[in-house]
C-alpha cells in the first residue's frame, strides 16, 4: 500500500456488493479487481459478484442496473490518456455518470478509475508502486455501505 493509503473501517460483515470492470486496458484493470477481491475478503465480505463492461463508459449504466440488487458497488476502469482527446470525455462521463447513479439511487459506488497520462503511471497504482486503487475503492464502498447499514457497526449519526 502507498504512503496515501488512509486507514481502512475494514468490517464489511453482512454486507454484498457488486463489483464492475472494464475490458479497456485488462491488463490495469484486472489488477484493480485482484485488489478489490483481497480488500473484501480480508474484510469478511457477505459475497460479491463480479460483471464486466467494454469500457469506462459503460460503468454508470451497468451501475444503474445493479444499484438496487448490493449494498454498494465498486466501479474499475483505466482511461489512459495517451494521444486522444477521447480520454476527457470517457473520464468524464464515467466519474459524473458514476456520481449521479450514488445520488440518484442512494447506492453508494467507489470510484476505482485510473485517470492516467501513460500506461506505466495506471501500472503504478494497479499494484505497483503507488498501491492498488482496487483495493482502496473496495475499503471505501465497505465504508459507505455502513451509511446504509449503521446497525451493523458502521458509521454512526
Ligand atoms: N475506455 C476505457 O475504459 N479506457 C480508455 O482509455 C478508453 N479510451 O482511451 O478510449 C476507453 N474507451 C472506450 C469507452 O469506454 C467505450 O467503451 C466506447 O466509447 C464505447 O461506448
Amino acid at each position: 500500500m502507498s504512503a496515501e493509503t488512509p486507514q481502512w473501517k475494514a468490517d464489511a460483515k453482512g454486507l454484498s456488493f457488486a463489483i464492475v470492470v472494464s475490458r479497456f486496458n485488462s491488463g490495469i484493470t484486472e489488477k484493480l479487481l485482484s485488489g478489490a477481491q483481497e480488500a473484501l475478503a480480508v474484510a469478511g465480505a457477505k459475497s460479491s459478484r463480479v460483471f464486466w463492461v467494454p469500457g469506462a463508459f459503460e460503468l454508470p449504466f451497468a451501475s444503474l442496473k445493479l444499484a438496487k440488487a448490493f449494498d454498494a458497488i465498486i466501479a474499475l476502469g483505466a482511461v489512459i490518456r495517451g494521444e486522444t482527446p477521447h480520454f476527457d470525455f470517457v473520464a468524464g462521463a464515467a466519474a459524473q455518470g458514476l456520481q449521479r447513479v450514488t445520488l440518484d439511487t442512494g447506492t453508494p459506488i467507489a470510484f476505482g478509475v485510473l485517470t492516467t497520462n501513460t500506461f506505466a503511471e495506471a501500472e503504478a497504482r494497479a499494484g505497483g508502486a503507488h498501491g492498488n486503487r482496487g483495493y482502496d475503492a473496495a475499503m471505501t464502498a465497505i465504508e459507505m455501505a455502513r451509511f446504509r447499514k449503521p446497525s451493523r457497526g458502521g458509521a454512526k449519526s
